[in-house]
């Protein structure tokens, strides 16, 4: 028996973690696992992968590529029995799902900034075409308005630490002052440590940044990094399951929760 996994880039290390995570579960309740590559973003992309799957015959599909409700309820009406469920899309969509609260998650990370007295705050959102991206903003956005603040700058990354040091660099060369940043992911606030470093700006004494998602590689940054922890592990575990119940019967979604990992990039 074969599951498939239609994916975002694995040169990202969140898709290539989840991914190894689903394997590890499939393989464990006795299933191989098939890959297909989502190359370029939106429904066409992902309707090409499924089509790669579908004709290595798997049993079901889980898809983490970033869908809009409307587009994963169309592939999901376009696949009939075949079950499909969404790993990257608005936990408010109709599809079946397992994802991580994204509202949740963007204010646990400016509430930490927040209790620590930050009131000029800049925001480095992900791609954006990305659902999690724009919703991981908007969650910034109301944490803020709500303590009756507007960031001070706002700038969006292709997800990649070159991103995040090329758009600090020009959030320093604006002359915008800023007191910390909140990072959509680890991987572009691995960019944004090295160009603050490279200004003389202190990590967290003048510049305090939070990430998005605790990869594995993230407690190793320096100073450590503080961030969002999306447990990939627990997402891939329970991806495989919910899957495998679908292929027997039905599917019910799930939004898994997300924890604040105070480090020494915060102060
Ligand atoms: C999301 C990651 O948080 C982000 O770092 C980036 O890798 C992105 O995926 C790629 O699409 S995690 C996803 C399950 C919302």
């Amino acid at each position: 028996q074969v599951l498939g996994l239609a994916t975002s880039s694995l040169a990202l290390h969140a898709p290539s973690q989840i991914a190894a995570a689903i394997e590890q579960r499939a393989g464990e309740a006795g299933y191989s696992l098939v890959m297909a590559m989502v190359r370029g973003s939106g429904p066409n992309a992902c309707r090409q992968a499924l089509q790669e799957l579908r004709a290595q015959r798997v049993d079901g599909v889980l898809i983490n590529a970033p869908l809009s409700s409307h587009d994963a309820a169309a592939l999901a009406e376009a696949a009939g029995a075949w079950p499909l469920l969404f790993l990257d899309t608005d936990p408010g969509g109709a599809v079946p799902s397992v994802l991580f609260d994204p509202a949740e998650g963007a204010r646990c990370g400016a509430h930490h900034l927040l209790q620590h007295g930050h009131r000029q705050i800049a925001l480095l959102a992900g791609e954006a075409h990305s659902i999690s991206a724009q919703l991981r903003l908007q969650g910034w956005r109301e944490t803020l308005a709500d303590a009756g603040l507007e960031p001070v700058a706002v700038q969006y990354g292709d997800w990649s630490a070159a991103e995040g040091y090329r758009q600090t660099q020009h959030l320093l060369a604006a002359g915008t002052p800023f007191s910390a940043m909140l990072v959509a992911n680890d991987q572009m606030a691995l960019g944004v440590v090295r160009a603050l470093h490279e200004a003389g700006r202190q990590i967290p004494q003048q510049v305090s940044v939070v990430g998005y998602d605790d990869t594995a590689d993230s407690a190793f940054f320096y100073p450590p990094l503080t961030t969002v922890r999306q447990d990939f592990k627990v997402l891939g575990a329970q991806a495989v399951d919910t899957l495998l119940a679908g292929i027997d019967g039905g599917m019910r979604s799930q939004v898994l929760p997300v924890t604040l990992v105070a480090r020494g990039t915060t102060g």
